[in-house]
């Protein structure tokens, strides 16, 4: 059965610390609460990044966690991952629907309105938007989006849509508010305590959830 992608995804990320490896963030946000992690490496070889892949979707499968790999449809497709993320500028998301079929999550980014009605219209499972606040953990050319472009996105598309860049606990009951799920790299990763950190993340959302529907 297809995952979920559920209120909080966790991205593991080896470039902004050194602290942790992937598959320690994997373990310390799924005990935290994260519902989706998501395996970002541009650095490693496809070998390791393929073992790593393994590992963590065993890890993420026997700790009831979706388990989602950036850009790699061939790892994801190797690994028998959960499901991939795609980038404007990776794969295709029918050429990656063709190659994965059904049953796999495919996320793809949007970072406009328009990008993310195609994202739709690709048959994506979900878009992933931003970035909606500043951000340092990924260069953006472009101008944060905000909380109202997000709402807006959301407002027009029928599948999920996933808040992502410069969330943190501060900003984070905004963004829950609209509707959207999470993602966050830094604010999980780069903090002394990622189980902490994402329990935190967590209880906001889903009380945030819970205050909107009301
Ligand atoms: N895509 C858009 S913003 C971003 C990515 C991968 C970085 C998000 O990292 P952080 O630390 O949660 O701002
Ligand atoms: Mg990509």
């Amino acid at each position: 059965m297809k995952k979920t992608i559920g209120a909080l995804c966790v991205i593991t990320d080896v470039s902004i610390q050194s602290r942790f490896t992937h598959l320690e963030l994997c373990e310390l946000a799924i005990r935290g609460g994260a519902s989706v992690i998501q395996l970002r490496d541009k650095r490693a070889s496809s070998r390791d990044l393929y073992a790593l892949a393994v590992a963590m979707q065993t890890l993420c499968a026997g700790l009831g966690a979706t388990f989602i790999i950036n850009d790699r449809v061939d790892i994801a497709l190797a690994a028998n991952t959960d499901g991939v993320h795609l980038g404007q500028t990776d794969l295709p998301i029918p050429a990656a629907r063709k190659i994965l079929g059904d049953h796999k999550l495919i996320g793809g980014t949007a970072a406009t309105l328009e990008e993310a009605l195609q994202v739709e219209r690709d048959g994506a499972d979900y878009i992933g938007f931003g970035h909606i606040f500043p951000t340092n953990t990924k260069a953006k050319p472009s101008a944060p989006k905000g909380i109202e472009q997000l709402s807006q996105v959301i407002a027009s598309v029928k599948i999920p849509v996933m808040a992502i860049g410069g969330i943190t606990h501060s900003n984070v009951e905004d963004v829950a508010r609209t509707g959207s799920s999470v993602a966050v790299i830094s604010a999980v990763c780069a903090s002394d305590n990622p189980t902490a950190a994402t329990r935190t993340l967590v209880q906001t959302i889903s009380s945030a959830r819970q205050r909107a529907a009301r």
